[in-house]
């Protein structure tokens, strides 16, 4: 069996997704996510000119093999582009030797560790009154597990809150990135009153996350952790940049409150410190942007010898294909800890026709052979790629700060 062709399709249903589609000689083919938010041409060019040609030929059942190939072949090893080109190969040959085997992926992974994946969802509000009421739509839903981010008073745009109720609040939809004003300290005075909100609404069971995107300082982050164990997080996320990876043990050592990390992360280096050391409880490194399954698999592996869970990324930048992979994986993976859910655009859904189904908080990946995702190609001709960029963030005083 051989390669015969692959090829890169950009579309933007809604915000532009990008799909590596691998065909075989013998006629079965697999699609990878290789979606990079801001990046998207970053990847399509490695794809294209520096992975596609080097895999016509090859045998697509050597999965492993066609990783180290593209892994210690490429000489320049890891970050965001060069491991999502990798993932975006890895899950279109998974995808191939599960239909080849006529199983869906979860079967070829170890078969099933749950019936059933549970997800959370994002509320967002201006304000708090406004959360709740989104909270309640979530809860009304099923969900059992919901992020809340609410708008800061006197901070202009806040990070992650949609314009509109019930609309994602990405992507930006401007040509460049917008420039954000940010204030931790208007933050940190408020943030904590949104989870009493919570709490006093909806009572002790449902599962509250947060998400800081990175805006914090260590010591920030620990007051804030500390501060916030009355209404006993899920996980407070992404409190603080981790490039180095001990500044979580001045987290640590101030509070219970349970730590994720890792959406921006591409490869296990990125987080080995912090699952050997225990100071984090939920690894969040995505199939799409670290490497695939075959990559996640040894993160997910590593991070179970240190009690730490998977909490994989699931934001609307990231396509069905990841989704579905996702869910797979995460059927299968024993350390499982919870899985993230914005809803695609119905454009976008359409584009990517898909066997994984919501119910009452939970997900399935579908019975079909392969990850049960494909791709309409003449559907997604119809929407050509945007240009749209993240944000920037600022500090009151003009300060370049963390997003
Ligand atoms: C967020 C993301 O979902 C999350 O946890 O951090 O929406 C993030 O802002 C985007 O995925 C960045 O591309
Ligand atoms: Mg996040």
């Amino acid at each position: 069996m051989k390669i015969r062709s692959a090829k890169v399709i950009v579309t933007c249903p809604g915000r532009n997704l990008v799909t590596l589609k691998i065909e075989t000689d013998e006629g079965v083919y697999g699609i990878g996510d290789a979606t990079l938010n801001g990046r998207e041409k970053a990847v399509v060019a490695y794809l294209e000119d520096h992975v596609i040609p080097t895999l016509i030929g090859k045998d697509p059942q050597r999965i492993e093999d066609t990783w180290q190939y593209l892994y210690r072949g490429a000489y320049w090893r890891r970050g965001p582009v060069t491991m999502t080109a990798i993932a975006a190969v890895d899950v279109a040959l998974w995808d191939i030797k599960a239909k080849m085997a006529n199983m869906p992926l979860y079967q070829l992974l170890g078969g099933k560790s749950r019936e059933k994946v549970m997800v959370y969802g994002h509320a967002t509000g201006l304000d708090i009154e406004s959360c709740l009421e989104e909270v309640q739509k979530h809860v009304d839903l099923g969900y059992k597990a919901v992020r809340v981010q609410c708008g800061i008073p006197g901070v202009p745009t806040t990070y992650g809150v949609a314009k509109e109720a019930g609309k994602p609040y990405e992507p930006a939809d401007s040509a460049l990135p917008a420039e954000h004003v940010w204030s931790t300290e208007k933050y940190l005075n408020h943030v904590p009153k949104l989870f009493a909100a919570v709490r006093e609404q909806f009572g002790d069971d449902l599962h509250i996350l947060h998400d800081a995107h990175h805006r914090l300082t260590p010591i920030q982050a620990a007051r804030l952790g500390k501060e916030v164990e009355p209404y006993h997080l899920f996980w407070l996320e992404d409190c603080t940049p981790a490039e180095h990876q001990a500044s979580y043990e001045t987290i640590r050592q101030h509070t219970t409150t349970p730590l994720a990390i890792g959406e921006v992360f591409s490869s296990l280096h990125d987080c080995q410190e912090l699952i050997q050391k225990q100071l984090i409880d939920y690894i969040r490194a995505t199939i799409t942007h670290a490497g695939g399954i075959t990559n996640v698999r040894r993160i997910a592996d590593f991070a179970a010898l240190y009690h730490v869970k998977t909490g994989f990324h699931g934001a609307t930048d990231l396509s069905p294909v990841c989704m579905g992979a996702a869910l797979h994986f995460d059927t299968w993976v024993p350390n499982f800890g919870i899985q993230e859910h914005m809803p695609h655009t119905a454009e976008t859904d359409a584009v990517f026709p898909h066997a994984y189904e919501f119910k009452d908080g939970f997900f399935t990946p579908g019975e079909v052979p392969g990850h049960g995702v494909d791709i309409d190609e003449k559907l997604a001709a119809k929407y050509p790629y945007k240009p749209a960029y993240l944000p920037v963030n600022r500090l009151e005083d003009g300060t370049l700060w963390n997003w």
